[in-house]
């Protein structure tokens, strides 16, 4: 699991390079935004129930055949493991964000995961839906809690989007 520094310097030693300007660019805008990435951390932390269940009840809103007779999330059971995987992309979501990195998501999240919703016949473009809708409410907490130039908050969101959208919808 890499994060921004590790990450950076896994490459320039694969290289055999110094760190030149471009990796001094980005070792300075990771440190520059570290505090905000840790507060932001915090403030997702302490409201991560409300933020998933209220995504949750909004992307039912927009897709109630969801939660319909023959929907993926209908049945208790579903409904729950449904709320539960948004769960996972929030939490999971926020060590990406401390991190600077998007491996830990291949790792942890993405790896096998667009096969087991096949292989289940969970909706790809739903979750997608629930993820983006997340990002937003995510957004507005870390701003409410005045944490300011906090556009790393998409990165994370947008590249699980980007990841499991890439085949298969
Ligand atoms: C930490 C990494 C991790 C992830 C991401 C993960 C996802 C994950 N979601 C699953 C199921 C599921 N996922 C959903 C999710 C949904 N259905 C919908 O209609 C919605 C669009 C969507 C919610 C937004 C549902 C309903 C199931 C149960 C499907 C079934 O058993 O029929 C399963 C199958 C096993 C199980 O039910 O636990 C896995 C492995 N597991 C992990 O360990």
């Amino acid at each position: 699991m890499r994060d921004a520094v590790t990450g950076l310097i896994g490459s320039y030693d694969l290289a055999g390079q110094y760190l030149d300007r471009n990796a001094v660019d980005e070792l300075r805008s990771y440190f520059n935004t570290g505090t905000a990435r840790v507060q932001a951390a915090g403030a997702i932390n302490s409201n991560a129930a409300a933020i998933v269940k209220e995504s949750g009840r909004q992307l039912f809103a927009q897709l109630p055949e969801l939660i319909q007779p023959g929907g993926n999330a209908y049945t208790t059971r579903r409904y729950a493991a449904c709320l539960r995987d948004m769960d996972y992309y929030l939490r999971y979501a926020t060590y990406a964000l401390v991190a600077g990195n998007t491996d830990v998501l291949d790792e942890r999240v993405l790896n096998g995961l667009r096969e087991t919703y096949n292989s289940l016949q969970v909706p790809i473009g739903p979750t997608i839906r629930g993820i983006q809708i997340m990002k937003e409410m995510v957004k507005e907490q870390v701003a409410a809690a005045g944490i300011e130039d906090a556009d790393f908050i998409d990165q994370p969101f947008d590249y699980m989007t980007r990841e499991l959208s890439e085949e298969d919808i």
